[in-house]
C-alpha cells in the first residue's frame, strides 16, 4: 500500500496557523513524523483559508523538500496552484487532482506529462459525485480513454472513486468498494486506485474504527494506494497485517517490525 499522508493541509487549525506565519519549523516537523510513521508520499493542501494559495503552495513545497525527499501530492482544486508547486518540486509529484470532465482532465494530463508527475482523477463531473457503482465505472472509463488517447500512461493515472461519509452515505460504500476492484479492468496497463480514507468517518464518532475497518475492505479489493493519517498506529498495523494476509510480504513473527525496516529510509 502506498501511503500519502493526509496531515499538511491547511484543513487542520494548526497548518493553517503555520501557513499563515510561514512557521517552517511546525510544517517540516510534522513532514519529518510523517515520514517516520510509515508515509511513503505526503499529501499538500493550503486549505480553503488561504489567501494567496500559489504562494502558499510554493512556500509548503521549499518548506517540506528541504527535510524529506518524498514524492509530494500536490492538492489544490486549481490548476494554476499546482503548476506552481510541480516548478517548485524537485522530487516525483503526483497531481491531486482533476474531475473527469474532458477540458479539465486533458489540461491536467498535459500538465501531468510536461512535469513528469502522477495524476489522480476523481470519478466525479460537473454534474457531480456519482451515485452508484456503474456511474463511478463510466467516468473512470472516460478518464482512461482520454489518458490514451493523449499517450498518458494508464498506470499513471490514480482513479479515486470518491469516498462519501458513512453518517450521509452509508448506502455508496459497497459501490464504492466494488469500483476499487472494478477500475483495474478498465486498461491495460491497469489504472492505479486512490481513496481519501477520512473522508468515510468525517462526523461520525469511532473515526479510527471505521477508517481502519473501511481500510481493511477496500485493501482485500485490491486498493494500490491511501491518503491517511500515519500517526493512527493501530490503523497502520491493520494496513501493514492486511498486506501480509493477502501475500504481499512474507509472514515472520515480528512481521510489523520488519515491514516497517523494508521501508525506512
Ligand atoms: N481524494 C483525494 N484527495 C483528497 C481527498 C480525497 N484530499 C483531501 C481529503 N480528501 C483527504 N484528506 C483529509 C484530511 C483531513 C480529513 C479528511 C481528509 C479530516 N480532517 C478533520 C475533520 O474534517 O474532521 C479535521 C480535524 C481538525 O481540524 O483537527 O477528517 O477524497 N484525491
Amino acid at each position: 500500500m502506498f501511503v500519502i499522508s493526509e496531515m499538511i493541509n491547511g484543513m487542520y487549525q494548526k497548518v493553517a496557523r503555520a501557513i499563515q506565519a510561514k512557521d517552517a519549523q511546525v510544517i517540516q516537523a510534522l513532514a519529518k513524523e510523517q515520514v517516520d510513521a510509515g508515509a511513503d508520499a505526503l499529501d499538500v493542501n493550503c486549505g480553503p483559508a488561504s489567501r494567496e494559495p500559489v504562494k502558499d503552495m510554493c512556500w509548503l513545497v521549499e518548506t517540506i523538500q528541504s527535510v524529506v525527499s518524498v514524492p509530494l501530492s500536490l492538492d489544490s482544486t486549481k490548476l494554476e496552484v499546482i503548476e506552481e508547486g510541480l516548478k517548485t518540486a524537485k522530487n516525483r509529484t503526483i497531481i491531486n487532482s482533476s474531475s473527469a470532465d474532458i477540458e479539465r482532465l486533458q489540461k491536467y494530463i498535459a500538465i501531468a506529462k510536461k512535469y513528469n508527475s502522477s495524476l489522480i482523477a476523481l470519478t466525479m463531473d460537473k454534474k457531480g459525485v456519482p451515485q452508484d457503482k456503474d456511474r463511478r465505472l463510466e467516468l473512470a472509463a472516460q478518464i482512461l480513454a482520454c489518458a490514451q488517447e493523449n499517450d498518458f500512461p494508464t498506470d499513471e493515472i490514480y482513479l479515486d472513486p470518491i469516498v462519501l461519509p458513512v453518517n450521509v452515505a452509508q448506502k455508496q460504500l459497497s459501490d464504492t468498494l466494488e469500483a476499487i476492484r472494478d477500475f483495474k479492468m478498465l486498461a491495460s496497463p491497469a489504472p492505479k486506485t486512490v481513496v481519501g480514507l477520512s473522508n468515510v468517518s468525517q462526523g461520525s464518532t469511532q473515526r479510527s474504527l471505521i477508517n481502519r475497518t473501511f481500510l481493511i475492505m477496500a485493501q482485500a479489493h485490491g486498493l494500490d494506494a491511501a491518503i491517511l493519517d500515519p500517526l493512527d498506529k493501530d490503523l497502520m498495523d491493520v494496513l501493514i497485517t492486511s498486506e501480509l494476509i493477502l501475500d504481499r510480504n512474507i509472514y515472520c513473527d515480528s512481521f510489523i517490525d520488519a515491514y516497517k525496516k523494508s521501508k525506512s529510509r
